[in-house]
């Protein structure tokens, strides 16, 4: 194969909506696995890495001097970066090609295929090599899996969908070179979860076969990243890095004689196992995301979250106790989710003693029914699509039945008072104060971006809801239909599939 220059690029925030989860961000670490996974399959290949996250501009790069160009977004960096898309298009080389993938690129392929030339679904390593493998040796596409784009009649085709194993895959340190210094590093240890919650965009990117890396793999990234780049905190992606409790272990073990130090993501029910708790606490495992989304019963049942909701506080009580720190995101915007309800859950944060909670609303993409036969809570008419906050849960991006959605987001703003005024109340170690006011501060940079969205939701909401806030659901349909209609309608007919891609979309 001939030698052949690549370019990845992380696509960035929109700087008109500062939030705090785009401002403690560092980077996300899928493009970096698909880049040092390329690096290593195919020698020729000569990787430059621009993350838009540092603060590095694409257009620095000289774009036409590249063969491939991969692009990683979530919904709302694709959203903030249009123009920055239509111009790397301008100037590309002739010959040269976009390939997209990551989360927006994998639940709106549609969107991405007007930007790029081919879209991954899901886990990006293989088919990227398959996919360059294959135009290198002008080879057919069909094999490539994950593979979607549109062909000569402007057909959606969507190849065979693939669940991979384990691959071990670990970050190429020399990829961070350039990076600024980092107040943690992102890793992931292991990926997929077995659960099945009905809001969880990310087991249809990762799957729900729980697949640990190994444990020498696991120890050799975290030494790589650490000398490359100094930072000794790592922020781990896995999406239940606790799903097993024994490669926990295995992991606190490998992991007893260095000073590192970790955010990890769990379900709530690591409260249970307070040895394996406290053992992995002793190597460095001090704070967990957990997936606490509510107190309420009904709330929990109807995201399918199958958790105990009785036990949610006296979990949450253990891990304090157990001198833990918990962040965990807080969803609103179901029908039965009132101005008087979401009062209630963020005083419960306080009260539950968790120390990050993020209050957000509920986000869904419209035609994954249709797409990946997913399902969805929110109606493909109630999503607000097609903004630079689109699918960034701080900012509310549906229309609620029985509330403005600028009336959710002040909601959302009003519970981080709620929560921080009882928090204080509450809280009385003088580190766990400190952290509180701090996480305040945090949050008070998230205010310019909530109440600009709050202006922009007041426009877009004006004709659909009544003076007692009632959505005009039937207006909303007509007004969907006719942006959107002629969309559906084109990929319903348009989509051609592998047989058996629902069944392993699904897996
Ligand atoms: C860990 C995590 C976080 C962490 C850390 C983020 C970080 N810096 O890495 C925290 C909690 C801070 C966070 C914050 C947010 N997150 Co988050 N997060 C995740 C989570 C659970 C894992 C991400 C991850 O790194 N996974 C491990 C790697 C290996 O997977 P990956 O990134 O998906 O990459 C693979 C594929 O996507 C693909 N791929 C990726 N890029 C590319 C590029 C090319 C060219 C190709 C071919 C393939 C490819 O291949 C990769 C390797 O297999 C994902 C869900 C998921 N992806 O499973 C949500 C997810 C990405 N987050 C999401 C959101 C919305 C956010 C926030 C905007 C939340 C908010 N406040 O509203 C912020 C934004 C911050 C940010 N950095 O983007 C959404 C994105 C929705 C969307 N479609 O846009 C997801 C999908 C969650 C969900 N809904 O289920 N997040
Ligand atoms: S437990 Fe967490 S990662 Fe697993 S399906 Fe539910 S929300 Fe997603």
């Amino acid at each position: 194969m001939r030698e052949l220059k690549v370019l990845c690029i992380q696509l960035g925030f929109g700087p008109q909506y500062p939030d705090m989860s785009t401002l403690a961000t560092t980077y996300n670490d899928g493009i970096y696995y698909v880049a040092s996974f390329l690096q290593r399959a195919i020698p020729q290949v000569q990787i430059e890495m621009c993350q838009m996250f540092w603060g590095e501009d694409p257009l620095t790069f000289e774009i036409g001097t590249y063969d491939y160009i991969l692009v990683s977004a979530l919904g709302t960096h694709f959203w903030s970066n249009l123009q920055l898309l239509e111009t790397l298009q301008a100037r590309k080389r002739e010959g040269a090609r976009i390939i997209m993938g990551g989360p927006h690129a994998t639940f709106a392929p549609y969107e991405a295929l007007k930007y790029a030339d081919f879209v991954v679904l899901g886990e990006g390593e293989i088919p990227t090599v398959q996919l360059i493998e294959a135009l290198e040796s002008g080879e057919g596409l069909d094999e490539v899996e994950n593979l979607c784009y549109l062909d000569g009649d402007q057909v959606l085709v969507m190849n065979r969908f693939v669940r991979y194993g384990n691959l071990d895959n670990t970050i190429d340190p020399s990829l961070l070179k350039r990076a600024p210094r980092l107040h943690w590093a992102t890793v992931s240890m292991s990926r997929g979860c077995p659960f099945n919650c009905s809001f969880c965009y990310a087991i249809r990117v990762l799957g729900r076969r729980f697949r640990a890396k190994s444990l020498k793999s696991i120890v050799t990234e975290l030494d790589g990243i650490h000398q490359q780049t100094g930072c000794s905190r790592f922020y781990v992606t896995d999406l239940n890095f606790t799903t097993r409790p024994e490669f926990c272990a295995s992991v606190a073990y490998e992991l007893r004689h260095r000073n590192y130090h970790f955010i990890a993501m769990s379900r709530i029910e690591v409260a249970d196992d307070t040895t394996l708790l406290l053992g992995l606490k002793e190597v460095g495992f001090q704070e967990y995301c957990l997936g606490v989304e509510s107190e309420n019963a009904a709330v929990l049942k109807a995201f399918n979250k199958s958790v105990d909701a009785s036990r949610q506080m006296e979990r949450l009580l253990r891990l304090a106790q157990c001198g833990i720190y918990t962040h965990s995101a807080i969803i609103f915007g179901l029908d039965s989710q009132d101005l008087e309800t979401m009062s209630q859950t963020a005083r419960w944060c306080a009260e539950a003693r968790i120390m990050h909670p993020t209050f957000v609303c509920l986000a869904e993409y419209p035609f994954q029914k249709l797409l990946f036969g997913s399902r969805q809570d929110v109606e493909d008419h109630r999503i607000i699509m097609e903004i630079p906050t689109y699918q960034h849960y701080s900012f509310v991006g549906i229309f609620p039945r029985r509330m403005r959605p600028s009336r959710l987001q002040q909601a959302i703003l009003d519970s981080y008072q709620t929560f921080f005024k009882r928090a204080l109340e509450i809280e009385q170690e003088p580190q766990r104060r400190m952290r509180l006011k701090c996480y305040a501060r945090s949050v008070a940079e998230s205010v310019r971006g909530m109440k600009t969205h709050i202006e922009a939701l007041r426009k877009i909401e004006a004709p659909y809801y009544s003076s007692d806030e009632q959505l005009d659901e039937d207006m909303l349909k007509d007004s969907f239909e006719r942006a959107h209609g002629h969309l559906r309608k084109q990929l319903e007919t348009s989509i051609r599939r592998e047989p058996g891609f629902l069944t392993a979309f699904k897996a």
